[in-house]
């Protein structure tokens, strides 16, 4: 077992960073670390597309390890609609012998729960956490892309270490006080990586804070492993104050601003009529035979599928389960390539 994680870990420090374009892939907006086990992220879809969260994942490289062995690993689940935000929340719902639950309230502003220790949303400012795609969708980890990076991978962080602070290479201070609280002396301590050590817990942005990413961030960051991790330059607190989760469902982006840019290239890719669908029948269009589709509601289950290869360019569908709502439809064409859309049925 430990050699195939090793394995993962030269894959992830070699060459295995997307180079995204500005607006063309998911990366994080959002990073609560609050009291107890009340822990956040949110994810933005900075594209004009509905993005299947399937094929993403979010890993927690515990204490700045160099694999998420220890730290977790979540699938997502569901389906991001353009421009739209997905929270994930620590899943612990009772007091356990020195890990106190996380916040309901918080818990009810998530699109999905993590699972059990060990899992991401236990990070406490000293973890790195990575979104990481799955290229083809078949589960392989050691295929698996870091598109986007928290913190920093093997960078040298100790199990007490506190977390990333906001300048480096400098001197911290603090006064020394005696048991009434007189003032005796000075102590330092000198940063380096942006590192802030144990028994330094005011300094670190990455703890007790909820951070958000500046508007102009349009990609996520490929910060190389043992790369020191320069929040600021991408990242901004909210408030200062432990525990706000007021920015939390939104995200305010350079991707957004763009006036007049539609999909209607995918519009015209894949078409559904009528939609909304009366009694689950519609025809599904396609540009170029298709090879499968499935249909799935907004948590990510399977509605109805068919990939025996149909093939038609003009498909009649008759979902027989007897649903309502809003589902997402996705086709798979013979090339790999897939489009989702959105399909409600009435
Ligand atoms: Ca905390
Ligand atoms: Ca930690
Ligand atoms: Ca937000």
């Amino acid at each position: 077992m430990k050699k195939f994680y090793l394995i993962i870990v030269s894959a992830l420090i070699g060459s295995s960073f997307l180079n995204a374009q500005d607006c063309t892939e998911l990366f994080f907006s959002e990073y609560v670390e609050g009291t107890d086990n009340s822990k956040a992220i949110e994810i933005y879809n900075p594209t004009d597309k509905i993005v299947d969260l399937s094929n993403y994942y979010v890993a927690r490289y515990s204490n700045g390890a160099s694999n998420y062995d220890g730290g977790g690993i979540t699938q997502l689940q569901g389906f991001l609609t353009a421009k739209d935000v997905f929270i994930l929340v620590n899943g612990q719902t009772e007091d356990l012998a020195g890990s106190t639950k996380c916040s309901p309230e918080l818990q009810a502003k998530a699109d999905m729960l993590d699972h059990a220790y060990p899992a991401p949303m236990y990070m406490n400012g000293n973890d790195a956490i990575a979104l990481l795609k799955d290229p083809t969708g078949d589960g392989v980890q050691s295929e698996f892309i870091a598109i986007d990076l928290f913190g920093t991978i093997g960078g040298g962080m100790n199990p007490d270490d506190e977390g990333w602070t906001n300048f480096t290479d400098g001197y911290a201070f603090k006064n020394v006080k005696d048991l009434n609280g007189d003032i005796i002396g000075k102590d330092s301590i000198y940063i380096t990586n942006y590192i802030a050590p144990a028994g330094w817990f005011w300094l670190p942005w990455t703890a007790n804070h909820t951070l958000i990413r500046k508007v102009g961030i349009q990609k996520g960051a490929l910060i190389a492993p043992g790369t020191a991790f320069n929040l600021t330059a991408e990242w901004d607190t909210l408030s200062g104050v432990v525990n706000d989760w007021s920015n939390l469902g939104v995200h305010d982006c350079k991707c957004s601003w763009a006036v007049g840019v539609s999909s209607t290239q995918e519009i015209s890719k894949l078409t559904i009529f009528p939609n909304p669908a009366a009694e689950g029948v519609f025809t599904l269009s396609t540009y170029k035979p298709f090879l499968s589709y499935e249909i799935r509601n907004s948590l990510g289950q399977i509605v109805s599928s068919h990939s025996s290869g149909q093939n038609n360019l003009n498909s009649r569908i008759t979902i027989e389960e007897n649903v309502k709502g809003l589902f997402f439809i996705k086709v798979k064409f013979s090339d790999s390539e897939s489009i989702t859309e959105k399909l409600i049925i009435q």
